[in-house]
């Protein structure tokens, strides 16, 4: 386990991020936090680091600001979100370009050691995820390039960045490619949820207004596979602390459709089940996607812990108690 090492942890205001700053300060280190957000919309917010507020990583000189005798930076940024708000905003996706190149080039000035960078199952080759219940998708799949357009461009250019940053210049590097985390404290309105918040808060809110209906993006047919925050931050770790610079997937195995996730929300709620208002018009995404783990329990010997229904459970409960609390602004959670 890393222990007293300087970390600087980049988009440490979000949702992954929030989380390992935890881990991190929680195992013993000293932390460096920064995030473009301001201070009141952190996910997360611990008052014994250095925070950075309102830090545009996308400026090389706000880079070199924070990368002074540091052990290790943790590539945690990006403009990002569900479907929804990658769909629709791809040159704003595709910008983060700059955070992760501005944040290299100074990594090196300043002599980084280690460096990860967060990269995603948005990176794979669209024409491997077109049937429902596909196979896994294995590492090599991502080449010949054809990714999510925008967002995936982005994250498979990056990894490519890194790999020649540690070829060229001896930066050691590890990318992990996400597939689709969720959690307490992520984003679960607002137009930047994922399906599994997304879906949550719609049971929850169809429960608390006696509604019997909740609506569905795409025909509910699409798969994905889902991993728990605590298993994407135990993954990330181990595998930083691996010798494997290759891009590796950190992900579940355990593909469902999103029909299926709906099922066990319901079972989670105890509502009664809900009629599905399929809408065919909203962003779908791929048809098929799914983590194929071979690589990461060869390497690092380790495979995710939390079952789907386990994970939902506890993401349904942070929220039905967050949807609660009176005058709760979205996407505002500040924890000290
Ligand atoms: O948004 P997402 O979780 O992203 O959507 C999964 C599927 O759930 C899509 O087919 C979407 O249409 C469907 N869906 C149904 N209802 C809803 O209310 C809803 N909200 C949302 N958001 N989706 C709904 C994600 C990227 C991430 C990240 C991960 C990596 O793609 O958006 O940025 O990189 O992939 O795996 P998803 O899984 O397509």
């Amino acid at each position: 386990m890393i222990k007293n090492k300087k970390i600087l942890i980049v988009g440490a205001g979000g949702f992954i991020g929030g989380h390992l700053v935890k881990r991190l300060l929680d195992s013993g280190n000293s932390i460096i936090a920064a995030d473009i957000k301001p201070k009141e919309y952190w996910f997360q917010d611990y008052g014994n680091v250095e925070n950075h507020y309102s830090m545009d990583m996308k400026e090389i000189n706000n880079c070199r600001k924070v990368t002074k005798k540091i052990d290790y930076v943790f590539n945690m940024a990006c403009n990002m979100g569900g479907m929804g708000f990658i769909e629709n905003n791809k040159a704003e996706c595709m910008q983060s370009v700059l955070i992760n190149t501005n944040l290299l080039i100074a990594c090196k000035e300043d002599d980084i050691k280690k460096y990860f960078f967060s990269s995603s199952a948005c990176a794979y080759n669209k024409s491997k995820q077109q049937d429902v219940f596909v196979d896994g998708l294995k590492e090599d799949d991502a080449y010949p390039a054809n990714p999510e357009d925008g967002y995936g461009w982005e994250k498979l250019f990056s990894e490519r960045m890194c790999r020649h940053f540690m070829e060229d210049y001896g930066i050691e590097v590890r990318i992990a490619r996400y597939h689709n985390i969720y959690g307490p404290y992520g984003t679960y309105d607002g137009g930047r949820e994922k399906a599994p918040a997304a879906l949550c808060r719609k049971v929850i809110g169809a429960k608390k207004n006696n509604d019997n209906k909740i609506e569905v993006w795409g025909d509910g047919k699409q798969t994905r596979t889902f991993l728990y925050i605590d298993d994407c931050i135990e993954g990330t770790l181990r595998l930083f602390e691996s010798d494997y610079s290759e891009p590796v997937n950190i992900g579940s195995d355990e593909q469902v459709s999103i029909n299926q996730m709906i099922d066990i929300i319901e079972d989670i709620s105890e509502i009664k089940k809900l009629e599905r208002i399929y809408q065919l018009d909203k962003p779908k995404g791929v048809r098929g996607r799914s983590s194929n783990n071979d690589l990461v329990k060869k390497v690092l010997n380790w495979s995710y812990k939390i079952k789907l229904k386990d994970g939902l459970t506890k993401t349904y409960d942070w929220i039905n108690n967050e949807t609660s609390k009176k005058g709760t602004n979205i996407n505002r959670f500040t924890k000290s």
